[in-house]
């Protein structure tokens, strides 16, 4: 399904993901897998929740959005905790980070479905309690005028660092991915500009066996 880098790629990525703590994926999924994997968001959207409120634990950014964790996730789909736990697809975390990862153990927070739908909507600042992220992108703006946009500032000392000027940007389509080593680079979803815009993403978490985890309320208060 996904082929692994050459050694040499390998190196130069695990190099860039280690200095920038992101790593873009451009056209990772294949026009079968990205169909099938729309078909799949558009069925589980159906059961997601809206949520509207400030994320007290992580400065009080803002969460507009419809989520789906990944307890209902497993029990609605079969493909998703599929494609999470592929071999193949740990093999290529695993290539990329340079880092043997695993699946975490969290059920809610393992593989989960976010959907910015309305202008407005935002993914606010925040880091992540697991080390990488893998972020799918299943619909995106065309344009980045569009907003949707990654904001990223590597090993932040805290979530100020997006606003002291430190801030990456990164625009994405559907089809690409990105890893990011979501514990220690705070990031977030600028707000979509315009009405009948989308902007849907998987994100899968993985750890690694010496990770230290930074345990948070944020995944019970936004897909619990
Ligand atoms: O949608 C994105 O690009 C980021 C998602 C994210 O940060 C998260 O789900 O923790
Ligand atoms: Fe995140």
């Amino acid at each position: 399904m996904f082929t692994s880098p050459t050694p040499e790629a390998a190196a130069a990525a695990s190099a860039r993901l280690r200095a920038d703590g992101y790593l873009p994926l451009h056209g990772l999924l294949s026009t079968g897998v990205l169909a099938v994997l729309q078909e799949e968001a558009r069925r589980l959207e159906k059961i997601a929740r809206r949520r509207d409120f400030s994320m007290e634990c992580m400065g009080g950014s803002p969460r507009h959005m419809t989520t789906l964790g990944g307890h209902v996730i497993a029990r609605e789909s079969q493909l998703i905790p599929d494609l999470y736990a592929a071999r193949n697809l740990l093999d290529l975390v695993g290539s990329y980070t340079g880092e043997r990862v695993t699946t975490v153990p969290d059920p809610l927070e393992r593989h989960v479905l976010n959907v910015l739908q309305r202008e407005g909507d935002t993914h606010g600042a925040h880091t992540d309690d697991y080390p990488y992220a893998l972020v799918l992108f299943l619909e995106a703006p065309e344009s980045p005028a569009d907003g949707g946009l990654l904001e990223y500032a590597p090993r932040a000392a805290s979530l100020d660092a997006l606003d002291a000027g430190a801030a990456r940007t990164a625009h994405h389509r559907a089809g690409d991915a990105y890893l990011l080593r979501s514990d220690t680079t705070a990031h977030r979803v600028t707000p979509l500009t315009r009405p009948r815009v989308r902007r849907t993403v998987l994100n899968f978490a993985y750890t690694t066996s010496t990770a230290t985890l930074t345990r948070t309320q944020s995944a019970s208060a936004l897909y619990g």
